[in-house]
C-alpha cells in the first residue's frame, strides 16, 4: 500500500467508560488504518484483529486519534499531517517533510529524548523521525559527541535494498536469480520508481544512492545526513560530509564513520579506543561487536530484524597525528531503528 498512514487510539487513555470524542464510536478500535482511496476497503490483520483500511481523505478520518504514525512520503505528510494536528493528534512523521522545520522536534529517543520538548498527547503537534542513515550513524556518534564534541564527521554508507522499499528488495531478488541463470537482468524498479531515471543493474553491483543529485553534487540522501546532524546536535558549525551508496544487501544499512573530536576522549590518548568502547557500551540501543582477534565485526545480516545498532572496527584514525580522530563501522536494521522502531519509540515516549 503506497499511501498508508496508521493512526493509534490508545485504550489506556480512552477506556470504554470514558465518553468517546465526537465522531467516533463508543468502543473505538485501538488502531485505525488510513490510506489513499485506492487502498480503502482492504482488510489487514494486526495482532489478533482484522482492520478495514479507511480513506485518509474522508471527513473525520483523524477524529479521536491520539497518535498518527505517517509513513507515506512527504507529499501525504504535508497534505494530511496538519489536518491530523488540527484534530489534536500528535503526528509522528517518517517523511522528510518537516524534519528541518525549526518548530518540529527531530527525535531519536535513546539519544535525544529532550528534543521532544513540550509535545504532549492531546495537544496537536508534529514530531519528525530522522532519515534512516542519520539515525543509525547518530546512535553511535552522539554518545561520543556528547563526551568529546565532534568537529568533523565523514560518513560513507552501504545502504540495503530495504531502504528503497519492497519493490527494490523484490527486484534485487529477481535480478540475482536472472543473472545466475544467465539471463539479462531486468532493471524495472530503479527505472520506473522515479529514482532519477536510473537504469541500474542492482545484482552483483553497487551504485550511488538513487536520491536526486543536487546542484552542489551531493544527493538528497547525503544532504539529509549533513542537515539533520546539525539540527540534531544543535550545532550549525559541525562539519559533516557523506557519500551514500546502495549495495546489493537485502536488509540493514552499514556505515563507515570517521570522527574528528575537539578533545581527546581521554587525556591518555592511547586509551582513546578503550574509552570509546566504554562510552558506547553504556549507550542504550547500541551493541558492540568488535573482536579484533577473530576479525568479527558488525554485518548487515547480523543486525537484520534486530532493534540495536551494532558498532565495531573502533580504532584511532592514523591520519591525524593529534590522536583526536576515530574510525567506527556501524550497522543497523533501517526498517527497525531507521524507521518503524524509532517512530514507535517516539509514540511510547508520549504514552509515558
Ligand atoms: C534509503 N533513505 O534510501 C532511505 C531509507 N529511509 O535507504
Amino acid at each position: 500500500m503506497q499511501a498508508a498512514a496508521a493512526a493509534v487510539r490508545h485504550p489506556r487513555l480512552f477506556p470504554p467508560s470514558r465518553p468517546a470524542p465526537r465522531g467516533t464510536s463508543a468502543h473505538p478500535a485501538p488502531l485505525r488504518l488510513l490510506a489513499c482511496h485506492r487502498s480503502a476497503g482492504k482488510r489487514l490483520a494486526f495482532e489478533d484483529r482484522e482492520y478495514t483500511v479507511q480513506d485518509l481523505a474522508a471527513p473525520g478520518a483523524f477524529d479521536g486519534v491520539d497518535i498518527a504514525l505517517f509513513s507515506a512520503g512527504g507529499s501525504v505528510s504535508r497534505k494530511y499531517g496538519p489536518a491530523a494536528v488540527a484534530r489534536g493528534a500528535v503526528v509522528v512523521d517518517n517523511s522528510s517533510a518537516f524534519r528541518m522545520d525549526p518548530e518540529v522536534p527531530l527525535v531519536i529517543p535513546e539519544v535525544s529524548p529532550e528534543a521532544m520538548g513540550n509535545v504532549r498527547l492531546g495537544q496537536g503537534a508534529i514530531v519528525a523521525n530522522p532519515n534512516c542513515s542519520t539515525i543509525i550513524c547518530l546512535m553511535a556518534a552522539t554518545p561520543l559527541h556528547r563526551h568529546a564534541k565532534v568537529l568533523r564527521m565523514v560518513v560513507s554508507t552501504y545502504q540495503a535494498a530495504s531502504g528503497a522499499g519492497a519493490a527494490a528488495m523484490e527486484e534485487l531478488k529477481l535480478q540475482t536469480q536472472e543473472v545466475l541463470e544467465g539471463e539479462g537482468a531486468n532493471t524495472q524498479y530503479f527505472q520506473t520508481a522515479g529514482c532519477s531515471g536510473l537504469q541500474i543493474e542492482y545484482a552483483f553491483n553497487i551504485f550511488s544512492h538513487n536520491a536526486p543529485v543536487l546542484e552542489n553534487g551531493y544527493n538528497e540522501e547525503e544532504m539529509k545526513m549533513v542537515k539533520e546532524t546539525r539540527k540534531f546536535w544543535n550545532d550549525k558549525d559541525v562539519k559533516v560530509t557523506a557519500t551514500c551508496i546502495r549495495v546489493p544487501v537485502m536488509r540493514a544499512h552499514a556505515e563507515s564513520v570517521n570522527l574528528q573530536f575537539e578533545k581527546p576522549l581521554d587525556e591518555k590518548t592511547n586509551w582513546l579506543c578503550l574509552c570509546c568502547s566504554i562510552i558506547l557500551r553504556g549507550a542504550p540501543g547500541v551493541t558492540i561487536i568488535d573482536d579484533r582477534a577473530s576479525n568479527r565485526f558488525p554485518t548487515p545480516l547480523e543486525v537484520s530484524d534486530k532493534d540495536d545498532v551494532a558498532v565495531g572496527r573502533i580504532r584511532l584514525d592514523l591520519s591525524l597525528d593529534d590522536n583526536r580522530g576515530l574510525d567506527i563501522f556501524v550497522c543497523g536494521d533501517q526498517i527497525r531503528k531507521g524507521a518503524a522502531l524509532n517512530a514507535v519509540q517516539i509514540a511510547e515516549m508520549l504514552l509515558k
